[in-house]
């Protein structure tokens, strides 16, 4: 008899009386995206940190603007812009604490710039270098990561091992509303609510993954939603509201502190610009859905709610643009130099000790190389 005919082995038991192994609705996100700017808690918010908030947002658009200029002069490779998402970028990085880390996306270099590299150090990559331009344990934090949703179960060992040492360290790691659909969204998420990993994901959902909408990349009633499958609490959010933002990754990264696990946020914004400066957003969406959401730009939004309580005057608007436009023309100008590439430093940590396919690759790139220099100075008379 095989087992399939063992009739009955397979049957259950009759089940006892079922209960949930969590009660899902603290789970819940809210139906609306939570919002504080605009709203009568808004009067509560501190006017020190609505100010810095400005002023990081106003440098943050400039820093925008100057990178995507620098593609058009060939001096980087590509920029994903993030303007209109200014407020997730700068509240990602000031919910942190030093001793923290950040786990960015490609999109995220804001977030990098806010937590305080080097502006030019956060573009190396996208510069066409070959490493990730600053240590990331000097800085805590991670190398800019392209494939997407990869960066997200490093953030949960990285955290998940702080925690069995006993160092009080969260990880903050972001990722695109097209990342969760990718399988290390899911391990991620899962590994992070049964370890109670301190942990907080931020999934900014700028409405497209490239040309791909977000009806065409999930049927959750949210992204926020996605938490409860897992264990966690989600939490969905104004992604241009710089002050929700703010509060909610506050709250977020302090509850993983303190032992409370993770949380998966989503913050509700959109890509104004087109995915990067290679791609053109004309073909796949309409002109009148970007200028819909002009309105609801995060800068006019805290410009609103400082004006009203008397915290921004003529003064304070010009210092915030002379700031940025000081690291604009910081940024122009150091970028603007060739860098110091060594093309064979390809090949130098790939591997601890270099395969012989590794060995073959880099003597041929060597020999091109050798050709190219002796030609360059035959071309301009110069003898060896
Ligand atoms: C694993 C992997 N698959 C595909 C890609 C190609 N790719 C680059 S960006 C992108 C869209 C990602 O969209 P989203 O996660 O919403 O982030 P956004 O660009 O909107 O910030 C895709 C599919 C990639 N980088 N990595
Ligand atoms: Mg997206």
């Amino acid at each position: 008899m095989t087992v399939m005919e063992q009739r009955g082995a397979y049957r259950p038991a009759p089940p006892p009386a079922w209960q949930p192994r969590t009660d899902p609705a603290p789970l819940l996100p809210d139906a609306e995206p939570y919002r504080v700017l605009g709203t009568e808690t808004a009067g509560k918010a501190d006017p020190g940190l609505l100010r810095r908030l400005y002023a990081e947002l106003v440098r943050g658009r400039r820093y925008n603007t100057q990178a995507t200029a620098l593609t058009k002069q060939g001096r980087l490779a590509v920029y994903p812009s993030s303007t209109g998402q200014e407020a997730c970028e700068v509240a990602a990085a000031l919910a942190l604490k030093e001793r923290d880390w950040l786990f960015p996306s490609y999109r995220d270099t804001l977030a990098v710039v806010a937590r305080g590299l080097d502006p030019v150090s956060a573009l190396t990559l996208l510069r066409g270098d070959w490493h990730t331009g600053y240590d990331p344990r000097e800085h805590r934090i991670a190398p800019l990561c392209t494939p997407l949703a990869t960066q997200l179960p490093h953030a949960v060992g990285l955290a998940h091992a702080a925690r069995l040492k006993g160092d009080d360290v969260v990880a903050l790691a972001m990722v695109g509303d097209g990342g969760t659909s990718e399988g290390d969204f899911h391990e991620a998420l899962n590994f992070a609510a049964v370890w109670q990993a301190p942990v907080v994901f931020l999934v900014q959902n700028n409405g497209f993954a490239i040309s791909v909408p977000l009806a065409k990349q999930t049927a959750a009633p949210s992204l926020a939603h996605k938490a409860v499958g897992y264990g966690m609490p989600g939490r969905l959010v104004d992604g241009n509201d710089a002050v929700a933002m703010h509060e909610v990754l506050s709250e977020a990264v302090a509850r993983a502190r303190e032992g409370g696990g993770p949380t998966l946020v989503e913050a509700v914004t959109y890509r104004m610009e087109a995915h990067t400066n290679a791609d053109d957003a004309t073909r796949y969406r309409p002109d009148a859905e970007v200028d819909a959401w002009r309105d609801h730009d995060p800068i006019l939004l805290l410009e609103r709610e400082l004006t009203e309580r008397g915290l921004l005057d003529d003064d304070i608007r010009r210092q915030a643009a002379e700031d940025a436009e000081t690291m604009a023309a910081d940024l122009r100008e150091r970028m603007n130099q060739d860098p110091l590439l060594d093309p064979m430093d390809l090949f130098t940590h790939v591997y601890a000790e270099q395969t012989s396919q590794l060995r073959e690759q880099a003597a041929q790139l060597r020999a091109e190389l050798e050709v190219a220099s002796e030609e360059a100075d035959a071309s301009e008379g110069r003898t060896r």
